[in-house]
Protein backbone atom coordinates (compact mmCIF):
# COMPACT_ATOMS: atom_id res chain seq x y z
CA UNK A 1 0.00 0.00 0.00
CA UNK A 2 2.79 2.61 1.34
CA UNK A 3 5.05 1.28 -1.28
CA UNK A 4 2.75 1.35 -4.16
CA UNK A 5 1.62 5.21 -3.26
CA UNK A 6 5.33 5.95 -2.94
CA UNK A 7 6.08 4.45 -6.42
CA UNK A 8 3.05 6.52 -7.96
CA UNK A 9 4.47 9.66 -6.89
CA UNK A 10 7.82 8.88 -7.86
CA UNK A 11 6.63 8.21 -11.36
CA UNK A 12 5.05 11.28 -11.72
CA UNK A 13 7.77 13.19 -10.49
CA UNK A 14 9.51 11.29 -13.38
CA UNK A 15 6.81 12.04 -15.88
CA UNK A 16 6.89 15.39 -15.23
CA UNK A 17 10.42 15.95 -15.74
CA UNK A 18 10.23 14.03 -19.26
CA UNK A 19 10.43 17.37 -22.23
CA UNK A 20 8.50 17.03 -25.00
CA UNK A 21 10.38 18.52 -27.99
CA UNK A 22 8.36 18.85 -31.17
CA UNK A 23 9.91 19.49 -34.81
CA UNK A 24 7.96 20.95 -37.20
CA UNK A 25 8.72 19.07 -40.69
CA UNK A 26 8.94 21.42 -43.51
CA UNK A 27 6.46 24.60 -42.93
CA UNK A 28 3.74 26.93 -44.29
CA UNK A 29 5.68 27.75 -47.26
CA UNK A 30 7.15 23.99 -48.04
CA UNK A 31 10.58 25.00 -46.92
CA UNK A 32 13.15 21.69 -47.68
CA UNK A 33 14.08 21.59 -43.60
CA UNK A 34 13.16 20.52 -40.22
CA UNK A 35 12.57 23.55 -37.91
CA UNK A 36 14.38 23.01 -35.67
CA UNK A 37 16.90 20.72 -37.60
CA UNK A 38 18.94 20.10 -34.09
CA UNK A 39 18.46 19.74 -31.07
CA UNK A 40 19.40 18.22 -27.36
CA UNK A 41 17.22 15.54 -25.75
CA UNK A 42 17.45 13.45 -22.65
CA UNK A 43 16.56 9.82 -21.98
CA UNK A 44 12.95 9.91 -21.52
CA UNK A 45 12.69 13.17 -23.65
CA UNK A 46 9.63 12.86 -26.18
CA UNK A 47 10.30 14.04 -30.10
CA UNK A 48 7.12 14.80 -32.06
CA UNK A 49 7.27 15.60 -35.57
CA UNK A 50 4.50 17.51 -37.03
CA UNK A 51 3.93 17.55 -40.34
CA UNK A 52 3.50 20.61 -43.40
CA UNK A 53 2.49 20.41 -46.67
CA UNK A 54 2.53 19.09 -49.28
CA UNK A 55 4.08 15.42 -48.56
CA UNK A 56 7.09 14.61 -46.43
CA UNK A 57 8.21 11.97 -44.47
CA UNK A 58 11.04 11.16 -41.61
CA UNK A 59 13.64 8.73 -41.13
CA UNK A 60 16.15 7.78 -39.45
CA UNK A 61 19.72 7.10 -41.38
CA UNK A 62 23.23 6.35 -39.83
CA UNK A 63 25.93 9.30 -40.21
CA UNK A 64 27.71 7.79 -42.65
CA UNK A 65 24.97 7.12 -45.16
CA UNK A 66 22.12 9.88 -45.50
CA UNK A 67 19.05 9.39 -47.53
CA UNK A 68 19.41 5.73 -46.91
CA UNK A 69 17.19 4.29 -44.02
CA UNK A 70 19.61 2.58 -40.75
CA UNK A 71 18.25 -0.93 -39.85
CA UNK A 72 15.63 -1.08 -36.73
CA UNK A 73 15.32 3.11 -37.42
CA UNK A 74 12.32 4.98 -37.15
CA UNK A 75 10.06 5.61 -39.98
CA UNK A 76 7.03 7.87 -39.49
CA UNK A 77 5.79 7.15 -42.82
CA UNK A 78 4.67 9.77 -45.69
CA UNK A 79 1.99 12.42 -44.31
CA UNK A 80 -0.01 14.19 -46.78
CA UNK A 81 -1.29 17.24 -46.04
CA UNK A 82 -4.83 17.79 -46.84
CA UNK A 83 -5.18 21.47 -46.85
CA UNK A 84 -2.36 23.95 -48.42
CA UNK A 85 -1.31 26.01 -45.24
CA UNK A 86 -2.09 23.60 -42.71
CA UNK A 87 -0.51 21.42 -40.21
CA UNK A 88 -1.32 17.93 -40.35
CA UNK A 89 -3.39 16.41 -37.77
CA UNK A 90 -1.17 13.12 -37.76
CA UNK A 91 2.02 13.46 -35.96
CA UNK A 92 4.56 11.18 -35.01
CA UNK A 93 6.12 10.93 -31.11
CA UNK A 94 9.21 8.99 -30.37
CA UNK A 95 11.19 8.82 -27.36
CA UNK A 96 15.16 9.34 -26.70
CA UNK A 97 16.16 6.17 -24.94
CA UNK A 98 20.11 6.70 -25.52
CA UNK A 99 21.08 10.43 -25.38
CA UNK A 100 24.69 9.65 -26.11
CA UNK A 101 23.41 7.87 -29.62
CA UNK A 102 22.61 11.25 -32.26
CA UNK A 103 19.97 10.48 -34.22
CA UNK A 104 20.23 11.69 -37.50
CA UNK A 105 17.30 11.86 -39.90
CA UNK A 106 15.69 13.21 -43.12
CA UNK A 107 12.95 13.32 -45.60
CA UNK A 108 12.56 10.63 -47.70
CA UNK A 109 10.24 12.24 -50.62
CA UNK A 110 11.74 12.93 -53.95
CA UNK A 111 15.06 14.28 -53.63
CA UNK A 112 14.25 16.39 -50.51
CA UNK A 113 17.21 14.76 -48.30
CA UNK A 114 19.88 15.81 -51.36
CA UNK A 115 17.85 19.43 -51.21
CA UNK A 116 18.82 19.69 -47.47
CA UNK A 117 16.18 18.15 -45.75
CA UNK A 118 17.94 16.56 -42.54
CA UNK A 119 18.47 17.11 -39.28
CA UNK A 120 19.94 15.48 -36.09
CA UNK A 121 18.70 14.65 -32.33
CA UNK A 122 22.26 15.07 -29.80
CA UNK A 123 24.91 15.61 -32.56
CA UNK A 124 27.88 15.11 -30.94
CA UNK A 125 29.74 17.45 -28.97
CA UNK A 126 33.13 17.18 -30.35
CA UNK A 127 34.25 15.86 -33.38
CA UNK A 128 33.59 15.58 -37.39
CA UNK A 129 30.44 13.96 -37.16
CA UNK A 130 28.55 17.37 -37.68
CA UNK A 131 24.99 18.58 -38.73
CA UNK A 132 27.01 20.36 -41.73
CA UNK A 133 28.95 17.93 -42.43
CA UNK A 134 25.40 15.16 -42.75
CA UNK A 135 24.26 17.60 -44.74
CA UNK A 136 27.04 18.30 -47.00
CA UNK A 137 27.02 14.44 -47.58
CA UNK A 138 23.38 14.29 -47.99
CA UNK A 139 23.68 16.53 -51.01
CA UNK A 140 25.51 14.25 -53.17
CA UNK A 141 23.74 10.82 -51.94
CA UNK A 142 22.77 9.21 -55.25
CA UNK A 143 19.32 7.95 -53.71
CA UNK A 144 16.79 9.10 -51.38
CA UNK A 145 15.25 6.14 -50.07
CA UNK A 146 12.13 4.92 -48.25
CA UNK A 147 12.86 2.54 -45.05
CA UNK A 148 10.19 -0.73 -46.02
CA UNK A 149 9.09 -1.04 -42.31
CA UNK A 150 5.32 -0.31 -41.49
CA UNK A 151 5.14 3.51 -40.76
CA UNK A 152 4.90 4.31 -37.18
CA UNK A 153 7.79 1.69 -36.62
CA UNK A 154 9.83 2.94 -33.57
CA UNK A 155 7.24 5.64 -32.02
CA UNK A 156 4.04 6.35 -32.16
CA UNK A 157 1.48 8.08 -34.64
CA UNK A 158 -0.87 10.22 -33.61
CA UNK A 159 -4.15 11.30 -35.36
CA UNK A 160 -5.58 14.20 -34.19
CA UNK A 161 -4.74 13.52 -30.65
CA UNK A 162 -5.03 9.69 -30.73
CA UNK A 163 -2.37 8.05 -30.79
CA UNK A 164 -2.34 4.93 -32.53
CA UNK A 165 0.17 2.25 -32.90
CA UNK A 166 2.38 2.23 -35.60
CA UNK A 167 3.15 -1.58 -35.91
CA UNK A 168 0.82 -4.08 -36.97
CA UNK A 169 1.22 -5.99 -33.35
CA UNK A 170 2.09 -5.40 -30.13
CA UNK A 171 5.30 -7.02 -30.73
CA UNK A 172 6.58 -4.48 -33.59
CA UNK A 173 9.71 -3.25 -34.26
CA UNK A 174 10.89 -1.53 -31.48
CA UNK A 175 8.48 -1.93 -28.37
CA UNK A 176 10.69 0.10 -25.96
CA UNK A 177 10.13 3.08 -27.71
CA UNK A 178 6.61 2.50 -28.43
CA UNK A 179 5.84 1.78 -24.72
CA UNK A 180 8.87 3.56 -23.05
CA UNK A 181 6.37 6.33 -22.11
CA UNK A 182 4.04 4.99 -20.09
CA UNK A 183 7.21 3.52 -18.07
CA UNK A 184 6.89 6.82 -15.87
CA UNK A 185 3.24 5.79 -15.18
CA UNK A 186 2.31 3.76 -12.56
CA UNK A 187 0.85 -0.12 -13.03
CA UNK A 188 -2.65 -0.16 -14.49
CA UNK A 189 -2.67 3.40 -15.00
CA UNK A 190 -0.10 2.82 -17.71
CA UNK A 191 -2.01 2.36 -21.02
CA UNK A 192 -4.95 5.07 -20.09
CA UNK A 193 -1.67 7.78 -19.08
CA UNK A 194 -0.13 7.02 -21.83
CA UNK A 195 -3.15 7.77 -24.14
CA UNK A 196 -3.28 11.18 -22.04
CA UNK A 197 0.41 12.28 -22.12
CA UNK A 198 0.07 11.53 -25.84
CA UNK A 199 -3.28 14.00 -26.49
CA UNK A 200 -1.54 16.04 -23.82
CA UNK A 201 1.64 16.68 -26.40
CA UNK A 202 -0.44 18.02 -29.47
CA UNK A 203 -2.59 20.22 -27.62
C1 LIG B 1 9.83 28.63 -44.34
O1 LIG B 1 11.22 28.43 -44.19
C2 LIG B 1 12.00 29.17 -45.11
C3 LIG B 1 13.45 28.77 -44.93
O2 LIG B 1 13.86 28.93 -43.61
C4 LIG B 1 11.78 30.66 -44.88
O3 LIG B 1 12.52 31.42 -45.83
C5 LIG B 1 10.29 30.96 -45.02
O4 LIG B 1 10.05 32.30 -44.70
C6 LIG B 1 9.50 30.07 -44.09
N1 LIG B 1 8.08 30.31 -44.29
C7 LIG B 1 7.25 30.61 -43.28
C8 LIG B 1 5.82 30.81 -43.64
O5 LIG B 1 7.63 30.69 -42.12
C1 LIG C 1 2.99 10.97 -50.82
O1 LIG C 1 4.28 10.61 -51.29
C2 LIG C 1 4.47 9.20 -51.43
C3 LIG C 1 5.92 8.96 -51.84
O2 LIG C 1 6.29 9.72 -52.94
C4 LIG C 1 3.50 8.65 -52.44
O3 LIG C 1 3.65 7.24 -52.54
C5 LIG C 1 2.07 8.98 -52.03
O4 LIG C 1 1.19 8.57 -53.02
C6 LIG C 1 1.93 10.48 -51.80
N1 LIG C 1 0.58 10.75 -51.29
C7 LIG C 1 -0.21 11.64 -51.82
C8 LIG C 1 -1.58 11.76 -51.25
O5 LIG C 1 0.15 12.38 -52.73
C1 LIG D 1 -8.16 18.01 -38.19
O1 LIG D 1 -9.25 17.23 -37.75
C2 LIG D 1 -10.44 17.95 -37.61
C3 LIG D 1 -11.55 17.01 -37.13
O2 LIG D 1 -11.06 15.99 -36.36
C4 LIG D 1 -10.87 18.55 -38.94
O3 LIG D 1 -12.01 19.35 -38.77
C5 LIG D 1 -9.72 19.41 -39.47
O4 LIG D 1 -10.07 19.89 -40.76
C6 LIG D 1 -8.49 18.59 -39.57
N1 LIG D 1 -7.38 19.41 -40.02
C7 LIG D 1 -6.74 19.12 -41.14
C8 LIG D 1 -5.60 20.04 -41.50
O5 LIG D 1 -7.01 18.17 -41.85
C1 LIG E 1 24.19 4.52 -26.05
O1 LIG E 1 24.83 5.00 -27.19
C2 LIG E 1 26.25 4.99 -27.11
C3 LIG E 1 26.78 5.71 -28.34
O2 LIG E 1 26.30 5.11 -29.51
C4 LIG E 1 26.71 3.54 -26.99
O3 LIG E 1 28.11 3.52 -26.88
C5 LIG E 1 26.07 2.90 -25.78
O4 LIG E 1 26.39 1.54 -25.73
C6 LIG E 1 24.58 3.06 -25.83
N1 LIG E 1 23.99 2.61 -24.57
C7 LIG E 1 23.01 1.72 -24.51
C8 LIG E 1 22.51 1.39 -23.15
O5 LIG E 1 22.54 1.22 -25.52
C1 LIG F 1 31.36 17.95 -48.70
O1 LIG F 1 31.23 16.74 -49.44
C2 LIG F 1 32.22 16.60 -50.44
C3 LIG F 1 31.86 15.37 -51.27
O2 LIG F 1 31.22 14.39 -50.54
C4 LIG F 1 33.58 16.49 -49.79
O3 LIG F 1 34.59 16.34 -50.77
C5 LIG F 1 33.84 17.74 -48.97
O4 LIG F 1 35.04 17.61 -48.25
C6 LIG F 1 32.71 17.97 -47.99
N1 LIG F 1 32.88 19.26 -47.31
C7 LIG F 1 32.68 19.41 -46.01
C8 LIG F 1 32.86 20.78 -45.46
O5 LIG F 1 32.39 18.47 -45.27
C1 LIG G 1 -4.38 18.23 -32.67
C2 LIG G 1 -5.50 18.69 -33.51
O1 LIG G 1 -5.32 19.03 -34.67
N1 LIG G 1 -6.70 18.69 -32.94
C3 LIG G 1 -7.88 19.07 -33.63
C4 LIG G 1 -8.80 17.87 -33.78
O2 LIG G 1 -10.03 18.28 -34.35
C5 LIG G 1 -10.76 19.25 -33.60
C6 LIG G 1 -12.10 19.49 -34.26
O3 LIG G 1 -11.95 20.09 -35.50
C7 LIG G 1 -9.92 20.52 -33.51
O4 LIG G 1 -10.59 21.47 -32.72
C8 LIG G 1 -8.59 20.19 -32.88
O5 LIG G 1 -7.78 21.33 -32.90
CU1 LIG H 1 10.21 16.44 -47.51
Amino acid sequence: MHFSTIFAATALIGAAVAENHFIAVSNKTGALAFFPDSLQAANGDTVTFRFWPKNHSVAQSSFAQPCAPMQNGFWTGFVPTQSADVVSNTSFTMEVTNASAPIWFYCSQGKHCQGGMVGVINPPRTGERTLAAYKNASTSAKDNLSPSTVAGTGGKINENGTATSGSPSASGSNPSQATGAASHLAGSAAFAGLTSFFAYLLI
